[in-house]
């Protein structure tokens, strides 16, 4: 097939599963054409099935917002029309799907039909799409989309319980290149970051509210006050000032580090004893499922679709949401020495069956159904 990817080009989970199908999908000899206004930070290597086509949104003193929408939608009525696509798939409602509705139209003008898959991945849904100023577009562009897609089950429940949705919604979850992400020899990294053996936690996020970065660091203190612990902190954003602060005053600092945005988290995975995801909304959760791929087991909060990744007792566990006391003694549960290894052989096992290779047929079949549809 000859697919147009539609996605956001950043580090974000949208972005990140957006990037690896298209990467898994050009493998399989698909012709993949990604549009979006930079290049995607995982399209980093050349497949000669694999085309970038950038959107450049014209600067005028008139714009107090640039009108990134219609620049996409040209973008991509020009791509589908040069490129000969079969289909469109876009990656997070907001406005992609909205986009690619209006293309669609165009492109039905010029006699042209171009059948549009739309993926939800979570806050397009449960807190963007939400509000009023985006609902009634966000409604309506997915019930004009000819295939629809979303990373958990609960998000599709709660997709249906907030949006007047006609459509079938097909749950396809997250999915990981288990060669890429691995445990990886990196004991002389370990023992630079823990020189006495401490445990290993370790968070990665955006650093926004939803995240509530600030229960990994209490976490983190209630954890080390019984027991020798490091905590490493991946990723930038809004919260990473404050946390930085709050560090300093829960007298944690010296021993956890801000390593910032990296494109080889996998490295700093292979060193961790437990991943920390106290998440207040988490569609699906894919750092978890990365960090579990690496034999990192999960403390996590129950939010959105979590459960339905990491198996409480077994690849990790689970508590309410705020409840960091709950947290502070599964941490210190899982990383008990008697039942670590168990934990980790089953994250690395539960990750397994969300492979690559198991999923991408999955949005393949998708595609066939709406190309057949329209
Ligand atoms: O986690 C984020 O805030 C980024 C966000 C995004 O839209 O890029 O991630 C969402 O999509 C990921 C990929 O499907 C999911 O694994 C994340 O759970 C989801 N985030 C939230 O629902 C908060």
């Amino acid at each position: 097939m000859n697919i147009g990817i539609v996605c956001y080009p950043t580090f974000g989970g949208s972005g990140v599963v957006a990037t690896e199908l298209g990467k898994a999908l050009a493998q399989r000899g698909h012709r993949v054409h990604f549009i979006t206004y930079s290049q995607p930070v995982r399209l980093d290597f050349f497949n000669e099935n694999l085309f970038y086509h950038e959107v450049y949104v014209p600067a005028y003193p008139l714009f107090q917002f640039p009108p990134y929408e219609l620049a996409l939608t040209s973008k991509m009525v020009d791509i589908v029309q040069n490129e000969k696509l079969d289909v469109l798939h876009v990656h997070y409602a907001i406005p992609h799907a909205s986009a690619a509705y209006m293309a669609k139209q165009i492109l039905r003008s010029r006699g042209i039909q171009i059948p549009v898959v739309t993926t939800l991945h979570g806050t397009d849904i449960t807190l963007v799409g939400k509000d009023a100023s985006f609902e009634p577009v966000v409604t309506f562009s997915i019930n004009q989309s000819d295939g629809v897609t979303s990373v958990s089950a609960d998000l599709r429940r709660e997709t249906y319980e907030y949006f007047a949705i006609e459509k079938d919604i097909m749950v396809i979850p997250n999915f990981i290149d288990l060669h890429r992400f691995k445990k990886q020899e990196k004991s002389h990294f370990r023992a630079a970051i823990a020189p006495e053996g401490e445990k290993l936690l370790i968070h990665t996020s955006n650093f926004r509210t939803v995240k509530r970065v600030e229960d990994v660091l209490r976490i983190f203190v209630g954890v080390r006050e019984k027991i020798p612990a490091k905590l490493l902190l991946v990723g930038d954003g809004p919260d990473r000032n404050r946390m930085e602060k709050l560090a300093r005053d829960l007298d944690v600092h010296r021993d956890l580090r801000f390593l910032g945005k990296l494109e080889a988290v996998e490295e700093v995975l292979s060193v961790g004893d437990l991943f920390l995801m106290p998440s207040e909304n988490e569609s699906f959760g894919l750092a978890a499922l990365e960090a579990m791929a690496c034999e990192v087991p999960v403390v996590s909060t129950n939010a959105g679709g979590i459960p339905e990744l990491n198996v409480h007792g077994v690849t990790g566990m689970i508590s309410d949401i705020g409840d960091v006391a709950d947290m502070v003694k599964n941490a210190l549960y899982v990383l008990d020495d008697e039942n670590l290894p168990r934990f980790k052989a089953a994250a690395r096992a539960r990750a397994e069956e969300f492979a690559v290779e198991n999923i991408v047929p999955l949005y393949e079949e998708c595609y066939r159904n709406a190309i057949e549809a329209v």
